[in-house]
């Protein structure tokens, strides 16, 4: 059983090299493995399944393909990408996930998350996620033509940017308290996410035993993959060969 973990591919037009890197990562890691899980912000944005693009659909292919092939296919939201709708997981043969998503990795009680809600310092951010993850704001938003939502992303976007650029790194992390607290109430000793680009292993300890989190790294000039085979854990980084 060889289960791959991704994140925070941040895919757009403009940059055909990360295209590539992911349509690589495809071919060659992801075509050797079982499972696969995105756990979030696989696209720079989303504004609804109906406006899509070629790139976007080059990338529903390669899915679709591992789909076909036998692998199990799984997303979560990221706070970039959270209108990912089903449309999208058909057409891949993939499945949206709720988060937190409970599972086993290596034996291992875990769950699966973004990461964005466990950045809870961040008042103004949580506040905004709470109004675009509504059912309402997601119908409101969705009922405007293509050119009007992409003029809303561009301005929820300026505005983040802008904001990025006063926060301090204790805001814009994750939580310690929180990340505490969503693993004893699932009972896990395995916390995997995105959403901060800090990839890394925190050792923890949860209700006095040890435990882990796992920080998926983002992608770039290199890609970033957990991989989970057996008992083994472990993160690989590659390049374009
Ligand atoms: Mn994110």
């Amino acid at each position: 059983m060889k289960q791959l973990f991704i994140s925070d591919l941040h895919l757009w037009e403009q940059q055909p090299e990360l295209e590539q890197l992911f349509q690589h990562f495809m071919q060659e890691q992801a075509s050797e493995a079982d499972e696969l899980y995105v756990l979030g912000d696989l696209f720079e944005a989303w504004i609804g399944d109906d406006a899509t693009n070629p790139m976007a659909e080059r990338v529903i292919n390669a899915f679709s393909q591992f789909s076909n092939r036998g692998g199990k296919l799984f997303f979560l939201h990221g706070n970039r990408d959270f209108l990912l709708g089903s449309d999208f997981a058909k057409a891949t043969g993939g499945i949206i996930l709720q988060e937190p998503h409970k599972m086993r990795i290596a034996g291992k009680k875990a769950i699966l998350m973004h990461g964005d809600s466990l950045c809870t310092a961040d008042k103004e951010y949580i506040s905004f996620r709470n109004q675009v993850r509504s059912e309402q704001w997601q119908q409101q938003f969705l009922a405007q033509s293509v050119e009007q939502r992409q003029k809303i992303a561009r301005d929820i976007r300026d505005s983040s940017q802008a904001r990025g650029k006063d926060m301090n790194e204790e805001i814009s992390d994750v939580a310690a308290d929180e990340v505490n607290r969503i693993m004893t109430e699932y009972d896990v000793c395995l916390l995997i996410h995105g959403h901060t680009h800090r990839q890394a292993r925190y050792p923890l300890t949860i209700n006095n035993l040890s435990a882990e989190r796992i920080v998926l790294g983002d992608w770039g000039a290199t890609g970033s993959v957990l991989i989970a085979e057996d008992d083994n854990i472990h993160i690989h980084n590659f390049k374009l060969s």
